[in-house]
């Protein structure tokens, strides 16, 4: 048995279902050139973006990541702008003008996904810092990858956000790649929850498949930003399981080593074998969700085909300079 009552453990599927099939369909667009630009699917990782946002509320503050489909779905933005901003469309978040990585929607505190990587350090520490001065009580949570991990401004903003005893969490999702790079023969610690140390700041290991771990994990760390303790350093270790971008021809890594993954640490299959031998859920309620999220996803898709793309003459629209 866990913690979790019923509503929020369907909330919690309905969720991880929804990216897993916006993904899938993207991949899906991108192939049929409905798509421009590149697509990063997450694929295999939904358990950590949808086990940390249910500890959040619509006004804490989120920033994500190249890979930010995910993070943006479970913060409460909606498929059908966002399906029209990956294809390129006017009514997408941002007129269809920033694509896959440059979604954003601040009326649910979604900062903005970033195509520069290690780009949400140093965002989500200063809307920590608004917080914090406004004395509003609102946290602010960073998604990165393990490659961001090695970046300066991760290292830079940790040390600020532990001095000033910011309400903001770290947390890295450790996918075991960053691009082609095995995490390994780029970093120097074997977690990366352990470089909190140097920042006088906990550091936490979770396991990125199950949702419940990251759950409780994410709440502890929430719990003691918003009562003025200061960051977190999380690490949700898991694995990517598609390409770094749809499209790579993955010559890095062998079919077998991805298979191993998807059999045994698949979220969405975890968290079904969990309920259903716990009695918590049933395949009849989880198959009444699939359904509901697929029509979602095909009103989302058919909202984006029949929008029009922007005209030529907006493009100095929204400028700031
Ligand atoms: C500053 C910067 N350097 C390099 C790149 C190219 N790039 C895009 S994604 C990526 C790998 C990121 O790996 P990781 O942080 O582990 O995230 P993941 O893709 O695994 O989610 C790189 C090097 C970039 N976008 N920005
Ligand atoms: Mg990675």
């Amino acid at each position: 048995m866990n913690s979790i009552d019923k509503e929020l453990l369907i909330k919690m599927y309905m969720n991880m279902v929804k990216i897993r099939r916006f993904e899938e369909k993207a991949n899906e667009l991108f192939l049929n050139g409905e798509i421009p630009g590149f697509v990063h699917l997450y694929i295999g990782e939904e358990a950590i973006a949808t086990g940390v946002m249910f500890n959040l509320n619509t006004d804490d503050y989120i920033t994500s990541t190249h890979r930010g489909h995910g993070h943006t779905i479970s913060k409460g933005a909606e498929l059908k702008p966002m399906m029209a901003e990956i294809m390129g469309k006017k009514t997408g978040y941002c007129h269809g003008k920033g694509g896959s990585m440059h979604i954003a929607d601040f009326k649910v505190g979604m900062l903005g996904a970033n195509g520069v990587v290690g780009g949400g350090f140093a965002i989500a520490t200063g809307a920590a810092l608004a917080a914090k001065l406004r004395g509003s009580k609102q946290v602010a949570v960073c998604f990165f990858g393990d490659g961001a991990s090695n970046r300066g401004t991760f290292h830079e903003s940790l040390n600020m956000a532990s001095a000033w005893r910011l309400p903001v969490i770290f947390v890295c999702e450790n996918n075991q790649y960053a691009s082609t790079t095995p995490y390994r023969t780029t970093t120097s610690v074997e977690n990366i929850a352990d470089r909190a140390i140097g920042y006088s700041i906990p550091g936490v290991v979770a396991n990125g498949n199950d949702v419940f771990d990251v759950y409780e994990v994410a709440k502890a760390a929430v719990e003691r930003a918003r009562e003025g303790g200061g960051p977190t350093l999380i690490e949700a270790k898991t694995y990517r399981i598609k390409g770094h971008f749809v499209g790579d021809p993955e010559m890095y890594r062998t079919k077998e080593e991805v298979n191993e993954h998807f059999e045994n640490d698949d979220p969405i299959k975890n968290f079904k074998s969990q309920v259903l031998r716990r009695g918590e859920l049933t395949d009849e309620e989880m198959d009444d969700i699939d359904k509901r999220v697929a029509d979602e996803i095909k009103e989302a898709v058919e909202y984006g085909r029949k929008s029009p793309y922007p005209e030529p003459e907006e493009i100095y629209d929204d400028l700031y300079v």
